[in-house]
């Protein structure tokens, strides 16, 4: 089986509503999707984005750049490109475009490999879970009053979530607490609650602030401190007793081991582009189970539930659906867990109207 034609469009995503957290502040997700076919008639798929159209530009003309490696490859050898790829763009570095780019195209090989095989991707990689635990991620926004924290923690209940992550990190770190006190309040103590910060304390904030919200019972404070502060992290880590999660702003497989050498924190969420895609993020996954921690996600939930949903220690997913549209269908969501589709490869396809749609 050989890889023909290598589609890649250039498009701009528009959010449901501008995103606002400690960090980001954005209206449209600029995504590059990559179509790999094959002469047996199999199509794949993969995507990466940033924020941003002049960046997203970047992210596809590294694409192009890469292309050539797996034309005419048979893509069920989608480690052994990936291991090429990684070599090839040394110079430019393994971090920030490069390994994004190259994560559209091994996500696409992966899905190439596993519908080439008849299986779903997480059956291909040897798992057997149908689901896995998720929580919903696209809301509770810092910048809501606190009657649309309230109603949408609601409506994320409706939807069929069991758990939910809010953004704190607010110039008054005592509101943080409190609309934290009210969401808990709200949704009652069988909820999962988790809160990220988006890189938005000091050590010394998050230590005093994270003790105050002990009380509230959270599943996780998320990226307490500037992502490459992984001593600091792990102090904060050390010093509550809620878990601490980090890892999605970093990049490669090696930059988690070294999150699990300095014990930064108690749950890793490695990020599929930031990973360089499939290959990556199982590397990632093996390096946490060999250190006895769980690992999450961070985005990406179309690839990312059959990845968690194969691995031993993969502990709840990231429901973010702002690609939902790219597809065909959108992944379900049932009692706190994600569905993980029964179809070849990751069960999605790409929507043809949708990338006319949404073309840049
Ligand atoms: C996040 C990702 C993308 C945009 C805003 C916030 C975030 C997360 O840190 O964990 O989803
Ligand atoms: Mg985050």
């Amino acid at each position: 089986m050989k890889i023909t034609q290598i589609v890649v469009h250039r498009l701009s995503v528009p959010l449901p509503r501008p995103v606002r957290t400690a960090r980001h502040d954005h209206a449209h997700a600029d995504t590059v999707v990559v179509e790999m076919r094959t002469d047996a008639g199999l199509v794949g798929s993969g995507y990466c984005f940033a924020f941003g159209a002049h960046r997203a530009r970047a992210l596809a003309a590294l694409v192009d750049d890469l292309v050539p490696l797996y034309e005419g490859r048979d893509p069920r050898a989608a480690r052994a490109h990936f291991t090429a790829a990684w070599r090839a763009i040394n110079f430019l570095g393994h971090a920030g475009v490069a390994p994004m780019a190259l994560s559209a195209l091994d996500t696409a090989c992966w899905d190439l490999a596993a519908r080439a095989a008849g299986l779903p991707l997480v059956r291909h990689l040897g798992g057997d879970r149908t689901r896995v635990p998720a929580y919903a991620s696209a809301g509770l926004w810092i910048d809501y009053s606190m009657d649309e924290l309230l109603a949408e923690a609601e409506q994320f209940l409706g939807q069929g979530h069991r758990a939910m992550k809010m953004r704190i990190g607010r110039a008054r770190p005592a509101e943080d607490v409190e609309r934290v006190r009210r969401v808990r309040e709200a949704v009652g103590p069988d909820v999962g609650l988790l809160v990220d910060v988006n890189q938005g304390w000091d050590e010394a904030t998050a230590i005093r602030v994270g003790r105050e919200l002990e009380a509230f019972g959270l599943s996780w404070l998320e990226e307490p401190l500037p992502y490459e502060d992984l001593e600091g992290c792990a102090r904060v880590a050390a010093a509550l007793t809620t878990p601490v999660a980090t890892g999605e702003s970093d990049y490669g497989s090696l930059a988690m081991k070294r999150h699990l050498e300095a014990r930064a924190a108690d749950v890793l969420m490695p990020d599929l582009q930031r990973m360089g895609g499939v290959t990556g993020f199982l590397d990632a996954a093996a390096l946490c189970q060999a250190w006895h921690q769980p690992v999450s996600s961070h985005l990406f939930t179309e690839t990312s539930c059959h990845l968690l949903a194969a691995a031993p220690n993969g502990l709840i997913l990231e429901h973010m659906p702002w690609w939902d549209a790219l597809f065909t269908e959108p992944l379900s969501v049932a009692d706190g867990h994600v569905l993980v589709p029964e179809r070849p490869g990751i069960g999605l396809e790409l929507s043809a109207p949708a990338l006319a749609r949404f073309k840049a």
